[in-house]
């Protein structure tokens, strides 16, 4: 499927209502014609959070409550009204985030608060949230929660939101949806419903309709007139990518698939950075690249690991589960990558000779990379991987390294004499 949702098979309970949210939601996007790259849809923690993997869109999820400052990042970021951010927080992050979103009312961020309220923590087995209306009973609440629950609508366009509404979680709430994520501004939508699982049971004979009539909340739209914080104050903000760099595509391409490609060593030995000379080798030579990095808090001990795929084509998404290519120069880069070398079924490990090879899948070739010393090792081996798959031109890494500055560092000759050994 090419529109929002990947699926229609949500992963919920039966008769969730966050299976109608998701899919309102997608149809109201639609209707409003953002293609699936336009729309950034950040969830958190919690069953709706769960729908990540179903959208064809942008996604981030974020800790407990967090969405809505997520969201509102993003949106400063972005500065761009013609795309959408669309937050999706339970009533449960609500209270937890409740702060975010009076910050973003307040603001009147040009972003959407989708609020799941089934008045109740629903992943983690119907507790009490702060949105729980009185009377209602959960599992900490078995005689009906003593407390009255926040107004959400009401606190948000106290705080300056465009555009607030509660709306019942029934039926065919698409044009509500669209209403909402139509606003230029900070807009919140509240939908009401009930967790079957335990919602239903812990309230037998309850209808949605009379707990939202009897919690006095009342089902509407609340409006302000105001300019989003975007469009009012926003002041243009010096490009960051102005100050990059391009990288000139001066090698003849060479790659023809994509190649994702994991590089494990130690700390301090320079593994992030020769995974940088390679990306910007596989620039030069035509190719799409992404490159991420792990590593302890503690930068200088332990394991460095760096992931890097390459494309002809653009990369839509940077991760990498099992790797084509899998490079391991030392005993702490095996131990953080094993799991993933034994996953792989088929593929190439390049593996430094002093280490046991894991029980893997992919061909296995035995080198001596740490032979040019400890903080060339990396950089040795991707150029090994170069020279053996001829995926990348290993004259393009030397190029790069020369008018990296690092001439100096790197032992470039000794590398040389020992790729064309
Ligand atoms: C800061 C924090 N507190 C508590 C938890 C534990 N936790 C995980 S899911 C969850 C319940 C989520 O409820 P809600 O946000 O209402 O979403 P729902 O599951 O109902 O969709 C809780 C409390 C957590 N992950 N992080
Ligand atoms: S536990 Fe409740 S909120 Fe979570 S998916 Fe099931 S019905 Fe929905």
């Amino acid at each position: 499927m090419n529109g929002i949702l990947k699926t229609t098979a949500l992963p919920y309970c039966k008769g969730c209502g966050h299976d109608l949210i998701a899919k309102k939601s997608a149809a109201a996007l639609e209707k409003l014609q953002f293609t699936p790259l336009d729309v950034v849809v950040v969830t958190d923690i919690g069953c709706h959070g769960i729908i990540d993997k179903c959208l064809n869109t942008h996604t981030v999820h974020g800790l407990h409550g967090r969405s809505v400052a997520l969201g509102a990042g993003i949106t400063f970021g972005l500065d761009n009204p013609e795309k959408k951010v669309l937050v999706f927080i339970g009533d449960g992050g609500s209270t937890i985030g409740l702060q975010h979103i009076m910050e973003a009312a307040r603001l009147n961020l040009n972003m959407t608060v989708v609020v799941h309220n089934n008045m109740l923590y629903g992943m983690t087995g119907g507790q009490t949230s702060g949105l729980t209306p009185q009377g209602f009973c959960t599992t900490t609440s078995a005689d009906g929660n003593p407390f009255s629950g926040y107004d959400i609508c009401e606190l948000t366009s106290t705080a300056g939101a465009s555009y607030s509404a509660r709306i019942m979680g029934v039926g065919d709430i698409t044009p509500s949806l669209a209403e909402a994520f139509a606003v230029k501004g900070f807009s919140l939508v509240e939908i009401m419903e009930i967790c079957p699982s335990y919602g239903v049971k812990l309230n037998p004979r309850r209808k949605l309709s009379e707990i939202v009539e009897s919690s006095g909340r009342k089902i509407g739209v609340w409006r302000n007139e105001k300019k989003s914080f975007i469009m009012q104050q926003g002041k243009k903000k010096n490009d960051l990518l102005a100050s990059v760099e391009e990288v000139k595509n001066d090698f003849p391409a060479t790659l023809e698939k994509d190649i994702s490609l994991v590089i494990s060593g130690s700390a301090g030995e320079g593994v992030q950075s020769a995974a940088t000379l390679l990306a910007r080798a596989a620039m030069r030579s035509g190719c799409h690249v992404t490159q991420k990095g792990s590593y302890p808090v503690t930068v200088g001990v332990g394991f460095s690991t760096a992931e890097v795929n390459l494309s002809p084509a653009p990369i839509n998404f940077h991760g990498i589960d099992v790797p084509d290519v899998a490079v391991v120069t030392s005993g702490d880069g095996l131990t953080h990558s094993k799991k993933r070398i034994e996953g792989m079924k088929k593929g190439v490990l390049f593996i430094d000779e002093s280490l046991d090879t894991p029980e893997t899948g992919a061909e296995v070739v035995r080198h001596d990379f740490r032979s040019v010393g400890a903080r060339s090792a990396s950089l040795y081996a991707l150029l090994f991987f170069a020279n053996h798959t001829g995926l990348i031109d290993y004259e393009a890494i030397f190029r790069t390294i020369q008018e990296s500055g690092l001439k100096e560092k790197v032992p470039v000759e000794k590398l040389r004499e020992k790729l064309l050994q």
